[in-house]
């Protein structure tokens, strides 16, 4: 008798959840961000998908100036202006699903931006709100202000409805936790509207910290309180920073970024 010899096991790559499915898994995200400000989904991409993000980032040329490389620091502003080819790989049926339960009517992106913080580096970022939103050139409009020009960049502070109805998802193409300068976060803070920049650091006890493992995603209010720590580890810490809304600006004015990728 020939002896029975096991197939080999074939590992099955993950199977993209149907589209009910990725519903129902995130169908407490809106509440989530109503009332803490922030939430986790912990694998909005598979590990492929995480590869094919990476390769076609480290394969764009670096010669842009836009690209800000130093010892410390790695971040590619208007990151989809600058790797276009980014957009399809982002635009996965799990993201646009998580879209559509944040976004019932539809969003636009507003911002792209590649962060990485490399080992040893010593890049910390102090307890902020995003406050500011890019525009395509200044043009006054109630509500707006203040202003910012830098290097051809014209930003723009707009009413707190514009930010109440943003929402930022950071992808995270490396595991991250405290040691490699997760995002922490005052839970419920974006409630309080803008904090002066003077009294921020005495809304900043209940402190949390976002881990988030590869092909995770955080995401925030752009009034959330947030910080992040200096890498002690010796991992990277890549994510592709999104900022959607569903807010139409004022008439003359338009988002620097705007395109639909959902
Ligand atoms: O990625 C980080 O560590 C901080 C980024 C940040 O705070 C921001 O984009 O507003």
């Amino acid at each position: 008798m020939r002896p029975q010899v096991a197939p080999p096991a074939v590992k099955k790559p993950p199977v993209a959840l149907p589209a009910m499915d990725i519903l129902a898994a995130n169908s407490s995200l809106p509440d989530q961000l109503t009332s803490a400000g922030h939430a986790t989904v912990p694998s909005l991409y598979t590990p492929a998908e995480v590869a094919a993000l990476l390769r076609c980032i480290e394969g764009a040329p670096a010669t842009s100036p836009n690209f800000r490389r130093s010892q410390d620091v790695f971040a590619i502003p208007n990151l989809l202006g600058e790797v276009p080819a980014l957009g399809p790989l982002l635009a996965t049926p799990a993201l646009r699903g998580v879209l559509g339960v944040l976004f019932p009517v539809g969003c636009h992106l507003t911002k792209a931006i590649y962060f990485d913080k490399p080992a040893g580096s010593n890049w910390l970022v102090a307890w902020h709100q995003d406050l500011m939103i890019n525009v395509a050139s200044r043009a006054e409009a109630p509500g707006f202000g203040p202003w910012t020009a830098k290097a051809g960049w014209v930003a723009v502070q707009p009413p707190a409805a514009v930010l109440e109805n943003t929402v930022t998802i950071r992808v995270h193409l490396d595991d991250c936790d405290a040691t490699n300068g997760a995002l922490k976060v005052v839970p419920g803070s974006h409630r309080g509207g803008v904090v002066p920049a003077e009294i921020i650091a005495s809304h900043t006890a209940g402190a949390t910290v976002c881990a988030v493992p590869a092909g995770g995603a955080m995401l925030m209010k752009p009034l959330l309180l947030h910080a992040s720590n200096r890498s002690t580890g010796a991992r990277p810490r890549r994510v592709i920073h999104l900022e959607f809304s569903a807010q139409e600006l004022p008439a003359g004015l338009a988002w620097r970024e705007r395109l639909a990728l959902a």
